[in-house]
C-alpha cells in the first residue's frame, strides 16, 4: 500500500533523449508459485543523438536484486545506486551489457501494472510503466528494441506460454515448460506482453493484401470459448478495412488476443498479443447487450489499428500520448461508421464527446491535448487525450479532404516507421501534403478548454449575414487564450426545411474557416432561413445560437446532417427542463409543447430506429446539472423525473404501440434490429415514467422470455429504476440465473447502482457488502461506484453518498491506485456544488487526500485546489 505521495513533475520541456539505446533485450522469465524470477540481458550502446555520457539510469519498482553483471563483471553494492525507483550505473563504455537477475512477486500485485494474476493466469500491463515493475529497464517509449523472451512454468497449470512476435525454441524440463518468443519488431517495452495460463483458443486465419497467411488466435478461459466469434469477425474487418482505407497490412505471421478478468483499461495493444478485459472481447447475444457487441467490434480494432499507429510509428515520450490514442480513435470510428450507421455513429460519438470530455475540459481536470507536464502519467489517459484528440484528427481530415488526408498519413506511416515520434511530425506531413500553413491550427494542441462560439445572425438589405465569435475561457494554469482555427460547416435552410442556395453556383453547404475572435459572412440568399451550423460536428465547440422553437423543430424535422438532428431536439430538451429547474413552467405544459415535435420522430422512427431513439432521449441528469451554477442535484432530479413523466404521459399510446410493435419473434443482430430493440427499451422507459399499468406486465413478459441480453436488460432496468411491481423478484431471479457470469453480474451491480433516486444510496451500501462484490475487480468496482459516481447524481450527491465514495476511495487506492485516482474524477464538480454539499465533500476528500497514493492525490490535489 502506497502512503501520502511526495509529487513529483515531469515536463515535456525537460524532454532529454536518453544516454544509451538498449539494442537488443533477451528476457527469461521463470514463473514458480509466490516468486517469479527474471532474468534480462540488454544490448547497450550510447546514443548518438544525447550528450556523451558514461551514466545511464534504469528504471525499476520493487524489483529484489539477485546480481548485476556489467560486461562479465558481477556488481558489487558499492557501484551502483538504486533508490527511489531508479538504478544508477556509471562508468559505461560506448558499448555495454548489463544482465541483471531480480524477483517479482505477481501474486501480490493488486495495481495490475507489470506482472500480475488473474484467476490462475498470469498477464501483463506495461502501457505507461508498467515494465519498470518487471527488470530494469529505461522505461520510456523512445528507447526501441528487439524482445527475445522466454518464458518458464509449470506444464500442466500453465500449459500455453505466451509472449510477443512468434515462437522460436520450446522445451520440458520435468514439470515445467519453457517457450522462446522473438519479436522481429524494435518495439518500446510498453508494448512488451507475456501469458503464462490454460487457455481455451479460437483460430482463424487472414490473408493479408499481398498474399500473406496470418494466424488469428483468441483465447479466453474455457467456459468463454463461445464469445469469442463477435471479436474474431471484428478483427478480420478491421484488418481489411485498414488495408483498403489505409492501406496498412498486418506485419507478424500471428496475431493474438487474450481475455483476462482483471483490467484496469479496455484493453492493450501490445505488439502481436493484445491483452483484453473480457468487456471488450467476450460477447454472446445471451450474455452481452447490443451496445456491448458494439463496443466489442470498435475496442478489437482500436487495438488492431494501433499496430501501425503507436506500435510501428510510436511516441517520443507520454506527451505526445494523443499522437496515437486520438488518431487511433479517429480510425476506430470511421471504421463503425462504415460497418454500420454513419449518422447513427457520428452522434453516438459526439454525445460522449459533449457529454464527458467537455465537462473534463471545462473543469479542474481541464489539459491540452499534448500536456506540458504530469505527475503520474496514468492521469492522462483521459477523454481529452482521446476523444478530443481524434476530434483534431477529424479536423485535419476535412482540412485536406479524404484523398489529401491519406497521402499525408501514407507519408506519416512511411518517413517515421520504426521511430518515436510527435504530435508535430504529424502536423508536419498534413501540412506537408496540403501546403496549408497549419501553424494557428497547433494550438488545438496546445490550448487547453473548450471554445464557445457565438453566433448571431441578421437579414440584411442584399442578404443574410452570419457573425461568429470565439473565446476560450480559461483553464488552470493557462489563463490567456488565443483564437484557434475553427472549421464550421454551414447551410441554410428556407422555410421548407431544404438547404438554399449559398452562392451563384448553387452551393448548398459549405465550410467557413475561422481564425479570428469575431468574423462575419455574407450570402446572397433572401427570404428567413434557419442556419445549419457545424454540420457533422466539424469542430469540438460549444455553438451558442438563440435559435427559435421554430427553428429548432425544421432542423429536428428537415435537416439532412443527424448531428444537427440531434443537436436541436437536445436544445429544445434543455429549454424545456432548464425553465423547469428555474422554476418557470410546469411539467405539463412543457411535455404538451414537445409533443407534436416528438409524435413526427416516432412516426419516422421506421427509417432508422436507432436514430430516432437518439433523437427521443432526454439529456442526463449530469448534463443538465452542468447548465446551473451553484449546482443543487436534488433540484436537478425533481426537473428532470417531471418532464420525463409528463412525456410518458402526453405521448403514452405512442409509447404503448412502441413498447408492443417492436416486438421481434427472431434474434437478429444487425444495426436495424438492434435500432427497434434500443427504440423499445426507450419506449418503456417512458411508459413506466408516465405510470402506465401496462408497463410492468410489458417489462416482466419481455424479462421472462427474452430474445437476447438486450432485451433482458431493458427490461430489468425499467422495473428497477421505476421501481414496478416484480422488480425485487426480477432481480433475484436474475442474479440466480447469470451468478456464474461475471461481466452480466456487473450489469446486475450496475443497474441497481443507476437507479435514479436518494434512495439508492442504501442499496449502493448493500451492493457494496453482497458476497460477489470484490475490490479487487476493477469491472466489478466500476459497475458500482463509478456507476453511481459517474451517472446516478441524485444518489451521489448525499452525505451518506459522499461518505460512502470517500471510504471506498481509501480502500480501492490501497489496492489499485490507478482505478482509485479514475473513479476520483467524479469528484470534479465539487467546486459548482451549492455550498452546503460542497462543504461536507470537500472535507472528506481532504480526508483521503491526507493519505492518497501519488495517482489518486495529483487528481484530489487537482479538484481541491479549485474554488
Ligand atoms: N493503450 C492502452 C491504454 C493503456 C493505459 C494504461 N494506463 C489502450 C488503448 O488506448 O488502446
Ligand atoms: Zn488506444
Amino acid at each position: 500500500m502506497e502512503t501520502a505521495h511526495a509529487a513529483v513533475t515531469t515536463r515535456l520541456a525537460d524532454y532529454q533523449p536518453p544516454a544509451y539505446l538498449v539494442d537488443s533485450v533477451k528476457l527469461d522469465v521463470d514463473i514458480r508459485d509466490g516468486v517469479t524470477t527474471v532474468t534480462s540481458e540488454l544490448a547497450l550502446r550510447r546514443n548518438p543523438d544525447a550528450a556523451v555520457s558514461d551514466a545511464m539510469t534504469f528504471n525499476g519498482e520493487g524489483l529484489v536484486i539477485r546480481s548485476l553483471t556489467l560486461d562479465g563483471k558481477v556488481l558489487g553494492e558499492g557501484e551502483y545506486r538504486y533508490d527511489n525507483g531508479e538504478l544508477l550505473l556509471s562508468g559505461l563504455a560506448e558499448q555495454a551489457t548489463l544482465v541483471s537477475v531480480v524477483d517479482i512477486e505477481p501474486e501480490k500485485n493488486t495495481a495490475l501494472e507489470g506482472l500480475y494474476m488473474s484467476n490462475g493466469m498470469y498477464c501483463t500491463q506495461c502501457e505507461a510503466q508498467g515494465f519498470r515493475h518487471i527488470t530494469f529497464f529505461p522505461d520510456r517509449p523512445d528507447v526501441l528494441s528487439r524482445f527475445r523472451t522466454t518464458v518458464r512454468a509449470d506444464k500442466q497449470r500453465y500449459p500455453l506460454l505466451l509472449s510477443n512476435g512468434n515462437p522460436v525454441a520450446q522445451g520440458e524440463e520435468g514439470e515445467r515448460h519453457w517457450v522462446t518468443w522473438e519479436d522481429p519488431f524494435p518495439k518500446p517495452c510498453y508494448l512488451f506482453a507475456l501469458v503464462a495460463g490454460d487457455l481455451a483458443c479460437l483460430e482463424d486465419s487472414f490473408t493479408t493484401m499481398s498474399g500473406r497467411e496470418v494466424a488469428l488466435r483468441l483465447y479466453a478461459e474455457h467456459r468463454d470459448l463461445d464469445k469469442l466469434d463477435h471479436a474474431m469477425e471484428s478483427l478480420k474487418n478491421a484488418m481489411r478495412w485498414d488495408e483498403e482505407t489505409y492501406g496498412r497490412e498486418y506485419d507478424l505471421d500471428i496475431y493474438m488476443i487474450v481475455a483476462v478478468s482483471h483490467f484496469n483499461m479496455g484493453a492493450m495493444e501490445n505488439k502481436g498479443l493484445n491483452i483484453f478485459n473480457t468487456s471488450c472481447v467476450l460477447a454472446h447475444p445471451a450474455t452481452t447487450t447490443d451496445a456491448g457487441f458494439q463496443r466489442v467490434e470498435s475496442v478489437v480494432a482500436h487495438e488492431y489499428f494501433h499496430n501501425w499507429s503507436g506500435n510501428r510509428v510510436t511516441c517520443r515520450d507520454w506527451f505526445q500520448l494523443s499522437l496515437k490514442e486520438g488518431f487511433t480513435v479517429f480510425r476506430d470510428q470511421m471504421f463503425s461508421a462504415d460497418m454500420n450507421s454513419d449518422a447513427v455513429q457520428r452522434v453516438n460519438d459526439v454525445d460522449f464527446l459533449v457529454n464527458h470530455q467537455f465537462p473534463e475540459d471545462q473543469g479542474p481536470m481541464a489539459h491540452p491535448v499534448r500536456p506540458a507536464e504530469f505527475q503520474k502519467i496514468d492521469n492522462f489517459y483521459t477523454l481529452t487525450i482521446y476523444e478530443k484528440g481524434a476530434e483534431i484528427v477529424r479536423m485535419q481530415y476535412h482540412l485536406l479532404g479524404a484523398e489529401g488526408f491519406r497521402k499525408a498519413t501514407d507519408l506519416y506511416f512511411e518517413r517515421f516507421d520504426g521511430q518515436a515520434v510527435t504530435c508535430d511530425d504529424f502536423v508536419d506531413c498534413m501540412q506537408e501534403v496540403s501546403g496549408r500553413d497549419m501553424t494557428q491550427f497547433r494550438r488545438w494542441y496546445s490550448q487547453a478548454g473548450t471554445p464557445i462560439l457565438s453566433v448571431s445572425d441578421e437579414q440584411t438589405a442584399d442578404g443574410y449575414a452570419i457573425t461568429f465569435r470565439q473565446h476560450t475561457p480559461p483553464t488552470p494554469g493557462q489563463a490567456d487564450k488565443a483564437p484557434l482555427v475553427i472549421p464550421v460547416r454551414l447551410a441554410l435552410l428556407g422555410q421548407d426545411g431544404e438547404p438554399v442556395a449559398l452562392d451563384d453556383s448553387g452551393l448548398r453547404e459549405t465550410v467557413l474557416i475561422l481564425e479570428d475572435a469575431e468574423q462575419t459572412f455574407h450570402f446572397p440568399v433572401s427570404g428567413p432561413v434557419t442556419p445549419s451550423l457545424l454540420r457533422g460536428f466539424s469542430a469540438p465547440v460549444v455553438l451558442e445560437f438563440d435559435y427559435g422553437t421554430d427553428q429548432l423543430a425544421t432542423l429536428l424535422a428537415h435537416d439532412s446532417d443527424g448531428y444537427c438532428r440531434w443537436s436541436a431536439a437536445q436544445r429544445l430538451y434543455f429549454t424545456a427542463l432548464d425553465r423547469l429547474v428555474l422554476g418557470k413552467g410546469r411539467a405539463e405544459d412543457e411535455a404538451a409543447a414537445l409533443a407534436p415535435v416528438l409524435e413526427q420522430v416516432i412516426e419516422r422512427a421506421g427509417e432508422d430506429p436507432a436514430q430516432a431513439a437518439l433523437l427521443l432521449t432526454l439529456p442526463t441528469e449530469i448534463a443538465l446539472g452542468d447548465r446551473h451554477t451553484p449546482l443543487d442535484p436534488a433540484a436537478i432530479h425533481v426537473a428532470h423525473q417531471a418532464l420525463k413523466r409528463a412525456l410518458g404521459v402526453a405521448l403514452q399510446s405512442r409509447w404503448l404501440s412502441l413498447s408492443e410493435n417492436l416486438l421481434a419473434t427472431e434474434l437478429e443482430m444487425d444495426g436495424v434490429a438492434m435500432g427497434r430493440r434500443q427504440l423499445r427499451n426507450l419506449a418503456l422507459d417512458y411508459l413506466a415514467a408516465g405510470g402506465h399499468p401496462e408497463a410492468a406486465r410489458i417489462a416482466i413478459e419481455l424479462f421472462e422470455l427474452p430474445l437476447c441480453m438486450s432485451e433482458e436488460l431493458g427490461a430489468l432496468r425499467v422495473l428497477v429504476h421505476h421501481r414496478l411491481a416484480g422488480a425485487e423478484q426480477a432481480l433475484e431471479q436474475f442474479a440466480h440465473k447469470w451468478v456464474e457470469e461475471a461481466l452480466v453480474m456487473d450489469q446486475w451491480f450496475s443497474v441497481q447502482a443507476s437507479a435514479p433516486g436518494e434512495v439508492t444510496i442504501d442499496v449502493v451500501e448493500r451492493l457494496l457488502a453482497h458476497p460477489a462484490f470484490d475490490w479487487k475487480v476493477p469491472n466489478r468496482v466500476r459497475s458500482v461506484l463509478g456507476v453511481l459516481a459517474g451517472s446516478n447524481p441524485s444518489a451521489f450527491n448525499t452525505d451518506k453518498g459522499y461518505r460512502l465514495f470517500t471510504d471506498a476511495l481509501r480502500t480501492v487506492d490501497g489496492l489499485n491506485p490507478q482505478i482509485a485516482a479514475r473513479i476520483a474524477n467524479a469528484a470534479a464538480r465539487l467546486h459548482r456544488l451549492e455550498p452546503g454539499r460542497q462543504q461536507v465533500f470537500r472535507s472528506l476528500l481532504q480526508g483521503v487526500n491526507a493519505s492518497a497514493s501519488s495517482n489518486l492525490g495529483e487528481v484530489l490535489g487537482r479538484i481541491l485546489a479549485e474554488n
